[in-house]
């Protein structure tokens, strides 16, 4: 049995300061029926908690450890910047190599914005798509996540979804009332909100692969249908990639899928661990923002020499060795099979992201995903803990792999997910 006392004291004096003594409700294991680990420090693939514990981790802070915790490059390099000053208010050279890597690599990222949170990207680059179009109407998908935002807390996905409150208490109507929902993988529930609304939807905002309600791959063309039915009605086609960017491969989902939108989000991989988003797309679009267009957005923070300096690390890494997602699709594609051969999971991986769903049947939209039975995923995820490994603390979340994670990982791992009973 884990022991895990200096977790809980922490705990007990973190509830008191904050809201389910978290700064984020997911990290809060509430699904799960726990208190959360509280972590004092992390390096290649394993965490190590307050009481000494370490954990073959699989959340790799939701999505950014790519290569793995405290990667010696990328911190020997943030390290030396630090000695320059942690932020100065002012354009650096760094943001201009961050955002030529940034194109290189997403090449329908004409011209692009950094801000410090997926929330920031998704809700700079909705307003963008508004101020060109001078349309209202958005159209997001049931279960899919894009950040805390205002409008976008509808039928949303993650720990919204986890904790119950899909559509957020203190959100006026009014600002959603221009959010349409539509159902992942199902088209005709897409054409239905064309065909009342056309003209009046300024973006159509996606997840290319959902990984917010568990990891749910677009089916056969859909991406290609979003793509066709956006460009008929003039809408703006937004691939929310904060998870998929970088990780589906050095290109994203859009490569990946052979799908190119209008405008793209990107986060996690893209600061290497360190806060920073960023939004982008037709250089049309883009000139509309602040100070050359008339959409205003802005950020103390924005592309800190910092966070510049463990986005470009990262990228750079990812881009010098290509062979590292042919390892992790593979990696990822063992523990896919160890899930699929316990025969009580329907199970969902694409590249190095997957998803166990606690449900015979398989899992294509969200009406899928729910039927999950969260109470067995709540032992499950106790098990693994047991077994020094770190899952998500809820059904509705993406299992990470990463560079770091040696075969001897995900040899355990297979043994702790076939001893789950
Ligand atoms: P952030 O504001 O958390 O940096 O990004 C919001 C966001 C936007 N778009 C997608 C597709 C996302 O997955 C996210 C955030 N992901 C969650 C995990 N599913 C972050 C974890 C958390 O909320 O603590």
């Amino acid at each position: 049995m884990l022991q895990t006392e200096r977790s809980k004291r922490l705990y007990q004096k973190a509830a008191e300061l904050m809201p389910g003594g978290v700064n984020s409700p997911v990290r809060a294991f509430g699904s799960v029926g726990r208190t959360p680990l509280f972590i004092k420090s992390a390096e290649g693939s394993r965490l190590t908690d307050e009481d000494g514990n370490t954990y073959i981790d699989y959340v790799c802070s939701w999505g950014p450890g790519i290569l793995g915790h405290a990667h010696p490059e990328v911190v020997e390099k943030v390290r030396a910047a630090a000695l320059d000053g942690l932020t100065y208010g002012a354009p650096t050279e760094k943001e201009v190599v961050l955002a030529e890597l940034i194109r290189r690599c997403v090449p329908s990222m004409e011209k692009l914005r950094c801000v410090n949170s997926g929330t920031e990207a998704v809700m700079s680059a909705i307003r963008a798509a508004r101020g060109y179009t001078g349309r209202e109407k958005i159209i997001k998908f049931r279960g899919c996540y894009h950040g805390h935002a205002d409008g976008l807390l509808a039928a949303a996905g993650s720990a919204a979804l986890t904790g119950g409150v899909p559509d957020s208490a203190g959100v006026p109507a009014s600002y959603t009332e221009h959010t349409l929902i539509a159902a992942y993988n199902d088209r005709e529930s897409v054409e239905a909100l064309f065909e009342k609304y056309g003209e009046q939807i300024a973006a159509l905002i996606v997840e290319p692969v959902a990984a917010n309600m568990g990891v749910v791959l677009p089916k056969e063309g859909f991406l290609t249908f979003l793509r066709d039915i956006t460009k008929r009605y003039g809408t703006v086609l937004i691939f929310d990639e904060v998870i998929t960017g970088f990780r589906l491969g050095i290109g994203g989902a859009q490569a990946y899928y052979g799908v190119t939108p209008d405008m793209t989000t990107l986060g996690k991989i893209v600061g290497g661990g360190m806060p920073l988003a960023v939004y982008g797309g037709k250089k049309e679009i883009m000139d509309c923002v602040a100070p050359l267009g008339r959409v205003y957005q802005a950020g103390t923070l924005s592309g800190n020499p910092i966070a510049t300096t463990a986005g470009i690390a990262t990228l750079t890494i990812l881009m010098e060795h290509p062979e590292i997602y042919t390892e992790l699709e593979e990696k990822a594609g063992i523990l896919a099979q160890a899930y699929r051969e316990t025969g009580r999971v329907s199970v969902n991986q694409v590249g190095s992201l997957l998803s166990a769903f606690f449900t015979k049947e398989a899992v294509c939209d969200y009406d899928g995903a729910v039927t999950s039975d969260t109470a067995a995923y709540a032992a499950y995820f106790g098990h693994m803990l047991e077994c020094g490994v770190y899952v998500a603390p809820s059904q509705f979340e993406a299992m990470f792999v990463s560079a770091a994670h040696s075969m001897e990982d995900i040899e355990k791992t297979v043994e702790a997910v076939k001893s789950f009973t």
